[in-house]
Protein backbone atom coordinates (compact mmCIF):
# COMPACT_ATOMS: atom_id res chain seq x y z
CA UNK A 1 0.00 0.00 0.00
CA UNK A 2 1.19 3.66 -0.94
CA UNK A 3 2.23 5.77 2.01
CA UNK A 4 1.28 9.14 2.63
CA UNK A 5 4.07 11.03 2.37
CA UNK A 6 4.18 14.94 3.40
CA UNK A 7 5.87 18.32 3.39
CA UNK A 8 4.51 20.05 6.52
CA UNK A 9 4.96 24.48 6.05
CA UNK A 10 4.00 26.45 8.74
CA UNK A 11 3.92 30.47 7.67
CA UNK A 12 4.89 32.52 9.83
CA UNK A 13 3.04 35.61 9.09
CA UNK A 14 4.60 38.92 10.20
CA UNK A 15 1.27 39.99 11.98
CA UNK A 16 0.41 36.72 13.88
CA UNK A 17 0.01 36.74 17.04
CA UNK A 18 3.19 35.59 19.23
CA UNK A 19 3.16 31.70 19.20
CA UNK A 20 6.74 30.15 18.86
CA UNK A 21 6.90 28.99 15.39
CA UNK A 22 9.40 26.42 16.45
CA UNK A 23 6.69 25.10 19.28
CA UNK A 24 3.70 25.48 16.56
CA UNK A 25 5.68 23.53 13.84
CA UNK A 26 6.41 20.56 16.51
CA UNK A 27 2.66 20.62 17.39
CA UNK A 28 1.30 20.19 13.77
CA UNK A 29 4.53 17.75 13.39
CA UNK A 30 2.83 15.59 16.26
CA UNK A 31 -0.66 15.28 15.46
CA UNK A 32 0.38 14.42 11.74
CA UNK A 33 2.99 11.49 12.85
CA UNK A 34 -0.39 10.67 14.84
CA UNK A 35 -2.18 9.89 11.37
CA UNK A 36 0.50 7.80 10.51
CA UNK A 37 1.81 9.93 7.99
CA UNK A 38 5.89 10.26 6.39
CA UNK A 39 6.75 13.85 7.36
CA UNK A 40 9.98 14.04 4.63
CA UNK A 41 10.34 17.69 4.96
CA UNK A 42 8.76 20.76 7.10
CA UNK A 43 9.75 23.98 7.25
CA UNK A 44 8.92 27.58 8.86
CA UNK A 45 8.61 30.00 6.04
CA UNK A 46 8.22 33.76 6.79
CA UNK A 47 6.22 35.76 4.89
CA UNK A 48 5.61 39.70 5.36
CA UNK A 49 2.28 39.30 3.22
CA UNK A 50 -0.20 36.32 2.96
CA UNK A 51 -0.59 35.56 -1.20
CA UNK A 52 -4.37 35.55 -1.17
CA UNK A 53 -4.87 32.51 -3.91
CA UNK A 54 -2.42 30.35 -2.62
CA UNK A 55 -1.17 32.02 0.87
CA UNK A 56 2.05 30.75 -0.19
CA UNK A 57 4.27 33.16 -2.29
CA UNK A 58 5.34 32.00 -5.98
CA UNK A 59 9.01 31.99 -4.83
CA UNK A 60 8.40 29.39 -2.04
CA UNK A 61 6.15 27.17 -4.19
CA UNK A 62 8.28 27.00 -6.91
CA UNK A 63 11.15 25.40 -3.94
CA UNK A 64 8.27 23.32 -1.97
CA UNK A 65 7.08 21.75 -5.85
CA UNK A 66 10.83 20.89 -6.20
CA UNK A 67 10.75 19.41 -3.20
CA UNK A 68 7.82 17.58 -4.00
CA UNK A 69 9.14 16.21 -6.95
CA UNK A 70 12.16 14.68 -5.56
CA UNK A 71 11.21 13.41 -2.16
CA UNK A 72 8.04 12.35 -4.10
CA UNK A 73 6.08 13.86 -1.80
CA UNK A 74 2.49 13.63 -2.06
CA UNK A 75 0.74 15.70 0.44
CA UNK A 76 1.35 19.50 1.51
CA UNK A 77 0.20 20.20 5.01
CA UNK A 78 -0.53 23.79 5.63
CA UNK A 79 -0.19 24.17 9.58
CA UNK A 80 -2.61 27.53 9.03
CA UNK A 81 -5.68 27.69 7.91
CA UNK A 82 -7.01 27.50 4.06
CA UNK A 83 -10.02 29.16 2.31
CA UNK A 84 -11.29 26.51 0.05
CA UNK A 85 -10.29 28.48 -3.05
CA UNK A 86 -6.52 28.82 -1.86
CA UNK A 87 -6.55 24.80 -1.15
CA UNK A 88 -8.00 24.01 -4.71
CA UNK A 89 -5.39 26.67 -6.18
CA UNK A 90 -2.39 24.90 -4.44
CA UNK A 91 -4.06 21.44 -5.66
CA UNK A 92 -3.86 22.66 -8.92
CA UNK A 93 -0.39 23.95 -9.18
CA UNK A 94 1.13 20.83 -6.90
CA UNK A 95 -0.47 17.72 -8.43
CA UNK A 96 -0.59 16.83 -5.08
CA UNK A 97 -3.30 16.64 -2.44
CA UNK A 98 -3.11 20.18 0.10
CA UNK A 99 -4.67 20.12 3.63
CA UNK A 100 -4.52 22.67 6.28
CA UNK A 101 -4.45 23.06 10.12
CA UNK A 102 -8.16 22.34 10.53
CA UNK A 103 -7.98 18.99 7.81
CA UNK A 104 -5.46 17.65 10.15
CA UNK A 105 -7.19 18.29 13.40
CA UNK A 106 -10.86 17.13 11.98
CA UNK A 107 -8.75 13.67 10.77
CA UNK A 108 -6.90 12.95 14.67
CA UNK A 109 -10.32 13.97 16.13
CA UNK A 110 -12.18 11.11 13.77
CA UNK A 111 -9.12 8.14 14.94
CA UNK A 112 -9.66 9.33 18.57
CA UNK A 113 -13.48 9.33 18.63
CA UNK A 114 -14.64 6.08 20.54
CA UNK A 115 -17.95 6.61 22.06
CA UNK A 116 -21.09 7.04 20.24
CA UNK A 117 -21.35 10.68 21.40
CA UNK A 118 -17.78 11.34 20.23
CA UNK A 119 -18.28 9.73 16.90
CA UNK A 120 -21.21 11.76 16.17
CA UNK A 121 -19.88 15.08 17.21
CA UNK A 122 -16.31 14.37 14.97
CA UNK A 123 -18.89 13.63 12.20
CA UNK A 124 -20.72 16.90 12.89
CA UNK A 125 -18.09 18.60 12.60
CA UNK A 126 -16.82 16.80 9.44
CA UNK A 127 -20.33 17.64 7.55
CA UNK A 128 -20.19 21.26 8.68
CA UNK A 129 -16.71 21.73 7.30
CA UNK A 130 -17.50 19.81 4.35
CA UNK A 131 -20.46 21.71 3.54
CA UNK A 132 -18.58 25.35 4.03
CA UNK A 133 -16.09 24.65 2.27
CA UNK A 134 -17.79 22.10 -0.54
CA UNK A 135 -14.61 20.56 -0.72
CA UNK A 136 -14.21 17.46 -2.68
CA UNK A 137 -14.59 14.42 -0.11
CA UNK A 138 -11.62 11.93 -0.50
CA UNK A 139 -13.08 8.43 0.47
CA UNK A 140 -10.28 6.50 2.31
CA UNK A 141 -9.44 3.06 2.03
CA UNK A 142 -8.43 3.16 5.48
CA UNK A 143 -11.76 3.63 6.75
CA UNK A 144 -12.07 0.46 8.73
CA UNK A 145 -8.89 1.69 10.83
CA UNK A 146 -11.20 4.82 11.87
CA UNK A 147 -9.84 7.80 9.04
CA UNK A 148 -12.03 9.50 7.58
CA UNK A 149 -12.16 11.70 4.76
CA UNK A 150 -9.87 14.40 4.85
CA UNK A 151 -6.25 12.83 3.75
CA UNK A 152 -6.31 10.50 0.73
CA UNK A 153 -5.00 7.26 1.03
CA UNK A 154 -3.81 5.12 -2.49
CA UNK A 155 -6.37 4.13 -4.81
CA UNK A 156 -8.68 6.95 -3.26
CA UNK A 157 -11.75 7.73 -4.85
CA UNK A 158 -12.60 11.72 -5.53
CA UNK A 159 -15.90 12.35 -4.82
CA UNK A 160 -18.32 15.35 -3.82
CA UNK A 161 -21.29 14.74 -1.86
CA UNK A 162 -24.44 16.66 -2.97
CA UNK A 163 -25.05 19.35 -0.93
CA UNK A 164 -28.62 18.49 0.31
CA UNK A 165 -27.44 15.02 1.45
CA UNK A 166 -25.12 16.85 3.78
CA UNK A 167 -27.61 18.91 5.10
CA UNK A 168 -29.49 16.08 6.48
CA UNK A 169 -27.32 14.16 7.70
CA UNK A 170 -26.35 17.01 10.03
CA UNK A 171 -30.48 17.98 10.62
CA UNK A 172 -29.89 14.23 11.79
CA UNK A 173 -27.16 13.94 14.06
CA UNK A 174 -28.53 17.24 15.37
CA UNK A 175 -31.48 15.46 16.30
CA UNK A 176 -29.50 12.78 18.32
CA UNK A 177 -26.99 14.84 20.19
CA UNK A 178 -29.87 17.08 21.23
CA UNK A 179 -30.88 13.15 23.01
CA UNK A 180 -27.54 12.64 24.34
CA UNK A 181 -27.70 16.59 25.79
CA UNK A 182 -31.26 15.93 27.77
CA UNK A 183 -29.64 12.74 28.81
CA UNK A 184 -27.08 14.87 30.30
CA UNK A 185 -29.66 17.08 31.91
CA UNK A 186 -31.25 14.60 33.32
CA UNK A 187 -27.81 13.24 34.65
CA UNK A 188 -26.97 17.01 36.16
CA UNK A 189 -30.07 17.18 38.10
CA UNK A 190 -29.81 14.35 39.62
CA UNK A 191 -26.26 15.30 40.96
CA UNK A 192 -27.54 18.73 41.76
CA UNK A 193 -29.98 16.69 44.06
CA UNK A 194 -27.11 14.86 45.80
CA UNK A 195 -25.91 18.47 46.58
CA UNK A 196 -22.69 17.51 44.60
CA UNK A 197 -20.65 20.65 43.46
CA UNK A 198 -18.53 19.81 40.56
CA UNK A 199 -14.77 20.98 39.28
CA UNK A 200 -14.26 20.90 35.21
CA UNK A 201 -10.83 19.86 34.30
CA UNK A 202 -9.74 21.89 31.11
CA UNK A 203 -7.07 23.70 29.51
CA UNK A 204 -4.84 22.81 26.68
CA UNK A 205 -4.19 19.14 24.98
CA UNK A 206 -1.71 17.26 26.63
CA UNK A 207 -1.22 19.41 29.60
CA UNK A 208 -1.80 16.12 31.96
CA UNK A 209 -5.78 16.93 32.75
CA UNK A 210 -6.56 12.93 32.95
CA UNK A 211 -3.59 12.08 34.87
CA UNK A 212 -4.78 14.32 37.43
CA UNK A 213 -8.25 13.14 37.10
CA UNK A 214 -7.17 9.43 37.88
CA UNK A 215 -4.76 10.78 40.09
CA UNK A 216 -7.85 12.33 42.08
CA UNK A 217 -10.68 10.05 41.65
CA UNK A 218 -8.77 6.83 41.25
CA UNK A 219 -10.02 6.28 38.18
CA UNK A 220 -7.93 4.54 35.01
CA UNK A 221 -9.01 6.38 32.11
CA UNK A 222 -6.05 6.52 29.06
CA UNK A 223 -3.66 9.50 29.39
CA UNK A 224 -1.06 9.52 26.92
CA UNK A 225 1.26 11.76 25.18
CA UNK A 226 -0.77 12.29 22.18
CA UNK A 227 -2.56 15.24 21.10
CA UNK A 228 -6.03 14.57 21.47
CA UNK A 229 -5.88 11.80 23.50
CA UNK A 230 -9.70 12.37 25.65
CA UNK A 231 -12.60 13.22 23.63
CA UNK A 232 -15.46 12.56 26.28
CA UNK A 233 -16.60 13.99 29.32
CA UNK A 234 -16.14 11.82 32.44
CA UNK A 235 -17.01 12.72 35.81
CA UNK A 236 -16.28 10.95 38.88
CA UNK A 237 -16.65 11.67 42.74
CA UNK A 238 -13.56 12.79 44.47
CA UNK A 239 -13.05 12.83 48.60
CA UNK A 240 -11.83 15.79 49.49
CA UNK A 241 -11.64 15.26 53.53
CA UNK A 242 -14.14 15.67 56.32
CA UNK A 243 -17.15 13.95 54.45
CA UNK A 244 -16.61 16.61 51.51
CA UNK A 245 -16.67 15.22 48.04
CA UNK A 246 -17.08 16.72 44.76
CA UNK A 247 -17.63 15.75 41.34
CA UNK A 248 -14.61 16.13 39.25
CA UNK A 249 -14.80 16.14 35.33
CA UNK A 250 -12.61 15.39 32.81
CA UNK A 251 -13.07 16.25 29.10
CA UNK A 252 -11.62 17.19 25.80
CA UNK A 253 -8.57 19.25 25.73
CA UNK A 254 -8.13 22.51 23.65
CA UNK A 255 -5.70 23.40 20.83
CA UNK A 256 -5.12 26.75 18.79
CA UNK A 257 -7.09 27.67 15.91
CA UNK A 258 -9.35 25.02 16.57
CA UNK A 259 -11.55 24.87 13.75
CA UNK A 260 -15.40 26.44 14.50
CA UNK A 261 -16.83 23.53 13.30
CA UNK A 262 -15.43 21.12 16.24
CA UNK A 263 -16.35 23.92 19.00
CA UNK A 264 -19.90 24.03 17.46
CA UNK A 265 -20.35 20.17 17.47
CA UNK A 266 -18.67 19.59 21.04
CA UNK A 267 -21.09 22.03 22.60
CA UNK A 268 -22.85 18.49 23.98
CA UNK A 269 -19.40 17.35 25.72
CA UNK A 270 -18.97 21.01 26.78
CA UNK A 271 -21.84 21.61 27.64
CA UNK A 272 -20.88 20.19 31.07
CA UNK A 273 -17.81 21.97 31.53
CA UNK A 274 -20.37 24.89 30.91
CA UNK A 275 -22.41 23.97 34.10
CA UNK A 276 -19.50 23.06 36.53
CA UNK A 277 -19.18 25.11 39.48
CA UNK A 278 -15.46 25.81 38.79
CA UNK A 279 -12.99 25.80 36.34
CA UNK A 280 -9.30 24.25 36.98
CA UNK A 281 -7.07 25.81 33.92
CA UNK A 282 -4.50 22.62 33.60
CA UNK A 283 -1.58 24.30 32.13
CA UNK A 284 1.85 22.79 31.72
CA UNK A 285 4.81 24.61 33.19
CA UNK A 286 7.07 23.61 31.21
CA UNK A 287 5.71 24.94 27.86
CA UNK A 288 7.25 27.72 26.21
CA UNK A 289 3.80 28.57 24.65
CA UNK A 290 2.34 28.62 28.35
CA UNK A 291 0.72 32.17 28.14
CA UNK A 292 -0.48 31.89 24.67
CA UNK A 293 -1.80 28.29 25.10
CA UNK A 294 -3.65 30.14 28.39
CA UNK A 295 -5.03 32.32 25.83
CA UNK A 296 -6.42 30.47 23.56
CA UNK A 297 -8.10 28.04 26.20
CA UNK A 298 -10.01 31.37 27.59
CA UNK A 299 -11.21 32.53 24.36
CA UNK A 300 -12.20 29.07 23.13
CA UNK A 301 -14.34 28.89 27.02
CA UNK A 302 -15.76 32.55 25.83
CA UNK A 303 -16.78 30.70 22.04
CA UNK A 304 -18.45 27.80 23.48
CA UNK A 305 -20.72 30.09 25.88
CA UNK A 306 -18.98 29.79 29.13
CA UNK A 307 -19.94 32.64 31.96
CA UNK A 308 -17.31 35.49 31.74
CA UNK A 309 -17.59 35.32 35.53
CA UNK A 310 -16.93 31.60 35.46
CA UNK A 311 -13.84 32.39 33.13
CA UNK A 312 -12.27 35.10 35.42
CA UNK A 313 -13.09 33.24 38.72
CA UNK A 314 -11.00 30.11 37.13
CA UNK A 315 -7.98 28.39 38.90
CA UNK A 316 -5.08 28.28 36.76
CA UNK A 317 -3.00 24.79 38.13
CA UNK A 318 0.58 24.60 36.61
CA UNK A 319 1.29 21.35 36.12
CA UNK A 320 4.49 18.96 35.84
CA UNK A 321 6.34 20.27 37.79
CA UNK A 322 8.76 17.09 38.43
CA UNK A 323 10.31 17.76 35.10
CA UNK A 324 13.28 19.85 34.70
CA UNK A 325 14.26 19.17 38.44
CA UNK A 326 12.98 22.97 39.30
CA UNK A 327 11.03 21.20 42.12
CA UNK A 328 12.39 23.84 44.43
CA UNK A 329 11.83 26.77 42.63
CA UNK A 330 8.05 25.63 42.97
CA UNK A 331 7.56 24.90 46.62
CA UNK A 332 5.94 26.84 48.07
CA UNK A 333 4.15 27.92 45.12
CA UNK A 334 -0.12 27.94 44.85
CA UNK A 335 -1.40 25.46 42.20
CA UNK A 336 1.54 24.40 41.19
CA UNK A 337 1.57 20.18 40.99
CA UNK A 338 2.54 17.60 39.51
CA UNK A 339 -0.09 14.84 38.62
CA UNK A 340 2.66 12.14 38.04
CA UNK A 341 4.56 12.40 41.59
CA UNK A 342 1.39 13.65 42.89
CA UNK A 343 3.09 17.02 44.50
CA UNK A 344 1.04 19.64 45.46
CA UNK A 345 -2.11 17.57 45.24
CA UNK A 346 -3.02 17.93 48.52
CA UNK A 347 -2.98 21.45 48.50
CA UNK A 348 -4.95 21.36 45.14
CA UNK A 349 -7.76 19.46 47.08
CA UNK A 350 -7.73 21.60 50.10
CA UNK A 351 -8.15 24.85 47.24
CA UNK A 352 -11.00 22.79 46.15
CA UNK A 353 -12.47 22.03 49.36
CA UNK A 354 -12.47 26.35 50.63
CA UNK A 355 -13.49 27.33 47.08
CA UNK A 356 -16.77 25.05 46.89
CA UNK A 357 -17.94 24.50 50.10
N1 LIG B 1 6.30 14.30 33.93
C1 LIG B 1 4.99 14.51 33.99
N2 LIG B 1 4.20 14.08 32.98
C2 LIG B 1 2.88 14.30 33.07
C3 LIG B 1 2.30 14.97 34.18
N3 LIG B 1 0.98 15.07 33.96
C4 LIG B 1 0.74 14.48 32.77
N4 LIG B 1 1.87 14.02 32.23
C5 LIG B 1 2.05 13.33 30.95
O1 LIG B 1 1.60 14.18 29.91
C6 LIG B 1 0.97 13.43 28.86
C7 LIG B 1 -0.42 13.96 28.61
O2 LIG B 1 -1.22 13.70 29.73
P1 LIG B 1 -2.80 13.58 29.64
O3 LIG B 1 -3.28 13.40 31.04
O4 LIG B 1 -3.21 12.56 28.64
O5 LIG B 1 -3.13 15.04 29.08
P2 LIG B 1 -4.56 15.69 28.78
O6 LIG B 1 -4.50 17.10 29.23
O7 LIG B 1 -5.63 14.85 29.34
O8 LIG B 1 -4.58 15.65 27.19
P3 LIG B 1 -5.88 15.58 26.20
O9 LIG B 1 -6.73 14.46 26.63
O10 LIG B 1 -5.28 15.42 24.86
O11 LIG B 1 -6.56 16.91 26.33
C8 LIG B 1 0.98 11.96 29.35
O12 LIG B 1 2.07 11.32 28.75
C9 LIG B 1 1.16 12.08 30.85
O13 LIG B 1 1.80 10.97 31.40
C10 LIG B 1 3.17 15.40 35.24
O14 LIG B 1 2.79 15.99 36.25
N5 LIG B 1 4.51 15.14 35.07
MG1 LIG C 1 -7.13 13.88 28.52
Amino acid sequence: MNKTISHIVHLNVDSDPKFISEEMLSEIENLVINLDIIIKKKEIIKIKRINPSTLIGDGNLLKIDQDIKKKKINLLVVNNNLTPAQQKNLENRLKIKVTDRTGIILEVFARRAKSNEGKMQVQLAELIYRKSRLVRAWTHLERQRGGTTFIGGPGELQIELDRRLIQEKILNIKKRLRKVKRRRHLQRNLRKNNKFKTAALIGYTNAGKTLLFNKLTKKKQSSRSRLFETLDTKISRVYLGANKYIGLIDTVGFINNIPTSLIESFKATLEEVNKADILLNIVDVNDLNANQKIKVTKSILIDTGVEKNKISEMLTIYNKIDIKGLKSSYEYKKNYISALTGEGIADLKRILKNSLI
